[in-house]
């Protein structure tokens, strides 16, 4: 008899695979666990045995049983799932993520569709520029006092000098070289700077050059197009600010100041209390400027602005620290 418990456990084992079906299933159990099946047959034999016999041999017929038991709740429960998932149409759907924008190329995006709009074409420059295009072209030869203004990041080279540039104010030459004026030209784009890093400050961040040339530009009109933009992109009329500054690339030059747009004025943490927060550098470009590009200058004036990207993003969605948006923290990626 322990024989033919063997071979039914074996046989259980067998048939396992052949199972693919809820109907197999139940085969599976009337065969070998029903009223009528293999093991009910053996049982009824063993307990017409002496009293020794049957209690040696029950005890092999429960281990038996056990196992054939244990295949069929396998069975049952991987043809459950199986069924379940396949038909239950309210079991939630598995979210796929998906990624997205960061949230300074979705700004660019907005501020160059903003700048488009209102007449001025999208150039590129590159991150790796020469001296002369960083400095020497924008009225900033060596040794002068204003190259301090941005601590810079060298390349070794062995040729011409190269650096990470400092800001996109080293395309203005060559772009003014390629376009005739009258011309307005934006050129966004990552500056690196060599200093020390604080909730305002960070070693690598993006600017967004501004370029006009042609017969009447002038400084009201640069006013003008500062305050179109900040209206367009905070979607509400700001006060802008012209403070007197000091780049040797523009004569006369202005740093932009706007109304702080999380007091509205009245003075915060963010505006360190002025009520206004800067947010460019610009002015009219300098005549030694526009001379280097070859554009006459009894004929043509022209401005500049270089906006840092970064801190208008800041101010429009209250962001406190520049250096979350490299800080690789998901939490604060997937909120835009
Ligand atoms: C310049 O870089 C000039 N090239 C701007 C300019 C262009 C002037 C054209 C005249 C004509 P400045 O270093 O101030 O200027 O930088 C411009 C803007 O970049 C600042 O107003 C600020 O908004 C942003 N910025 C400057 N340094 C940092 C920094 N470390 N981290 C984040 N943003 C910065």
């Amino acid at each position: 008899m322990k024989e033919e418990l063997d071979s039914i456990l074996k046989e259980a084992q067998e048939v396992k695979n052949n199972i693919k079906s809820l109907q197999d299933l139940e085969n599976f159990r009337i065969k070998f666990l029903g009223k009528k099946g293999l093991l009910k047959n053996i049982l009824d034999k063993i307990v017409n045995l002496p009293l020794e016999e049957r209690k040696e041999l029950g005890n092999y017929f429960n281990f038996v049983k056990e196992e054939v038991e244990k295949i069929y709740k396998e069975l049952r429960e991987k043809l459950e799932v199986g069924r379940f998932i396949k038909f239950d149409l309210h079991h939630p759907g598995r979210k796929i993520s998906k990624g997205h924008l960061h949230i300074i190329t979705q700004s660019i995006n907005k501020i160059i569709n903003i700048f488009s709009k209102i007449g001025f074409d999208v150039e590129l420059g590159r991150e790796i520029v020469t001296e002369y295009e960083n400095f020497d072209s924008l009225n900033i030869p060596p040794n002068h006092p204003a190259r301090d203004m941005w601590s810079t990041l060298w390349i070794k080279s062995q040729k011409e000098k190269l650096l990470l540039r400092t800001h996109t104010s080293a395309h203005q030459v060559e772009i003014l070289k390629k376009k005739n004026p009258p011309l307005k030209v934006i050129i966004p784009g990552k500056v690196y700077r060599h200093e020390a890093t604080d909730a305002r400050h960070e070693m690598q961040f993006h600017q967004l050059e501004g370029l006009a040339v042609g017969e009447g530009c002038n400084i009201q009109e640069l006013k003008g197009i500062f305050s179109i933009f900040f209206e367009e992109y905070f979607g509400k009329k700001l006060e802008v600010i012209f403070r007197s500054s000091y780049f040797p690339f523009t004569e006369p030059s202005v740093e932009v100041d706007i109304e702080c747009v999380l007091c509205k004025g009245r003075g915060c943490e963010v505006c360190k209390n002025s009520g206004y927060l800067e947010v460019a550098g610009a002015g009219m470009i300098h005549t030694f400027v526009l001379k280097e590009a070859g554009i006459d200058t009894n004929k043509y004036y022209g401005y500049a602005f270089g906006l840092g990207v970064e801190r208008i993003i800041m101010l429009k969605y209250n962001i406190p620290d520049i250096r979350l948006f490299h800080s690789s923290d998901l939490r604060f990626i997937k909120q835009f």
